[in-house]
C-alpha cells in the first residue's frame, strides 16, 4: 500500500492524541512536527519517534513532500493554517472547532471541495462503538419515530476560581468556551445519530465567576493535571462556564446541558434519544454499555460485544468482548478512514467534514445569539 507522509502541528493535550493514534494507521509515517518553538518540537519529536522538528508550522506547508496535515493548535490558528495546507495542496484534519466564526468555516469548506482534497474534522466521540450501534438501531428504525433528544457534556475541571487554561482566553479560543468546546460535541453527535437537523435553539449561558485567578508563570488546570502553582493575576472572564439549550429538531423537542463545572463529572457526554417504539441512552463515562429502553417490556444493557452488534456498527469495534474500547479509539476509527479516503481517491468519506464543522459554527453562532436575545433563533441549513 502507498505510504502517506503527514505532519502534525501543534503539540499539547491533543497533538499528543493525535501522535499516538496515527501510530495505528498502517499506511502513515508522521515525518514532521510542529509547535511554537523549536525546543518544543524537538521533545515532542524525540518522544514519539519523529525525524523533523520545526518551531514554525509554515515549514510544513512549504514541504511538497508532505501529504497531509493534522492541525491541532489553540482555536485561533486553525483558520490560517487549515487554508495554507488547502492552499498547497495538502489534505487536511483539524481538531474542532474548524474555525472562530461561520465566515472563516465557510471559506475552508469551500476550499477544500474546490480543491478536490479530503478535510476531515474531529468530531472523533462519534466513532464509539456504542455510538454507532445507536446511530444504526436508529437507521434501521428500533425507535421509530423520534420524539425527544435530551443530555448533556458535563466536566469539572473548571469550577474552582483558580482554575485556569487558554481556553478562557477568547482572543485565542472564541467568544464561547463551553458550548464550543463541548456542546459541539453534543450536537455533532445528536445529529449524527438521530438523522436530524437542529433547527432552531433556545440558551442561555452563564459565567459563574467573573474573574479567574491566571497564573503569572504559565500553567493549566486541564492538561497541567495538577494546576498551576504560585503568583496569580485576577483575570476577567467573558466566557461562559456553564449553558443549556432549548432546541427543535423538525417535529423532535430537546434540551441539553453544557458545563465544566460539574463537580465530580469528568467528561460526562450523556445523549438520550426517545421515539415511538423505544429509547436509548448513551454515556461517555461507561461508553461500553448501550441502555435500551422500552415501555411495554424489562429495559436492557446492551455491552459492546461485536457478535452482539449490527453488521456496520461492528466495524467500529476492532477488540472481542470485554476488552474495553475508549476515547484514544476513537480517533484511530476516525484516522484510519480519513487516510483510507486518501488512498483511494473513489471513497465517499465516512468520517466529519469540514462542513460538519461549519454547521456546528452555526449552531454555536445561533445559540449565542439566542442568548445575548433573549429569545428563539433559527439554525440555517
Ligand atoms: C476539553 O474540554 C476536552 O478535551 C475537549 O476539548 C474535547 O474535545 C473533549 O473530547 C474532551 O474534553
Amino acid at each position: 500500500m502507498e505510504r502517506i507522509r503527514t505532519a502534525v502541528i501543534g503539540t499539547g493535550f491533543m497533538g499528543r492524541v493525535h501522535l499516538e493514534a496515527l501510530r495505528r494507521v498502517e499506511n502513515v509515517d508522521v515525518v514532521e512536527i510542529a509547535a511554537t518553538s523549536q525546543d518544543k518540537a524537538r521533545a515532542a519529536a524525540a518522544g514519539y519517534n519523529v525525524l523533523n522538528a520545526t518551531g514554525d508550522w509554515q515549514d510544513v506547508i512549504r514541504d511538497p513532500s508532505i501529504d497531509a496535515v493534522h492541525v491541532t493548535t489553540p482555536n485561533v490558528s486553525h483558520f490560517p493554517i487549515v487554508k495554507a495546507a488547502l492552499e498547497a495542496g495538502k489534505h487536511v484534519l483539524c481538531e474542532k472547532p474548524l474555525a472562530m466564526s461561520v465566515e472563516e468555516a465557510q471559506i475552508l469548506t469551500d476550499l477544500v471541495a474546490a480543491k478536490k482534497l479530503r478535510g476531515g474534522l474531529c468530531h472523533n466521540l462519534r466513532y464509539y462503538p456504542m455510538v454507532q450501534q445507536m446511530r444504526r438501531m436508529r437507521e434501521a428504525g428500533s425507535f421509530g419515530d423520534i420524539l425527544v433528544v435530551q443530555g448533556t457534556y458535563s466536566q469539572d475541571w473548571m469550577l474552582y476560581e483558580s482554575d485556569w487554561n487558554w481556553r478562557v482566553d477568547p482572543k485565542v479560543s472564541g467568544d464561547s468556551r463551553v458550548m464550543a468546546d463541548i456542546g459541539s460535541h453534543f450536537f455533532d453527535m445528536a445529529e449524527h445519530v438521530t438523522g436530524l437537523k437542529v433547527s432552531a435553539v433556545c440558551s442561555d449561558w452563564q459565567i459563574f465567576y467573573p474573574t479567574r485567578k491566571q497564573p503569572k508563570g504559565g500553567g493549566e488546570s486541564f492538561s497541567g493535571k495538577l494546576g498551576a502553582a504560585g503568583e496569580t493575576v485576577d483575570t476577567p472572564i467573558v466566557t461562559e462556564d456553564f449553558g443549556a439549550t432549548l432546541f427543535r429538531m423538525g417535529r423532535a423537542r430537546g434540551a441539553m446541558t453544557a458545563s465544566q463545572v460539574s463537580a465530580g463529572r469528568k467528561n460526562g457526554l450523556v445523549l438520550e434519544i426517545y421515539g415511538t417504539k423505544g429509547g436509548v441512552t448513551w454515556r461517555q463515562e461507561s461508553p461500553e454499555e448501550l441502555w435500551l429502553g422500552h415501555r411495554d417490556a424489562p429495559n436492557q444493557v446492551l455491552l459492546k460485544d461485536p457478535s452482539l452488534m449490527g453488521e456496520k456498527a461492528r466495524g467500529f469495534a476492532d477488540y472481542p468482548g470485554g476488552h474495553t474500547e475508549g476515547y484514544p479509539d476513537t480517533f484511530k476509527q476516525l484516522f484510519r478512514r480519513f487516510y483510507a479516503s486518501i488512498s483511494d481517491p473513489s471513497l465517499t468519506p465516512d468520517y466529519p467534514q469540514m462542513a460538519d464543522g461549519l454547521r456546528q459554527m452555526k449552531i454555536l453562532t445561533a445559540e449565542m445569539a439566542s442568548h445575548k436575545a433573549h429569545a428563539w433563533v433559527d439554525v440555517p441549513a
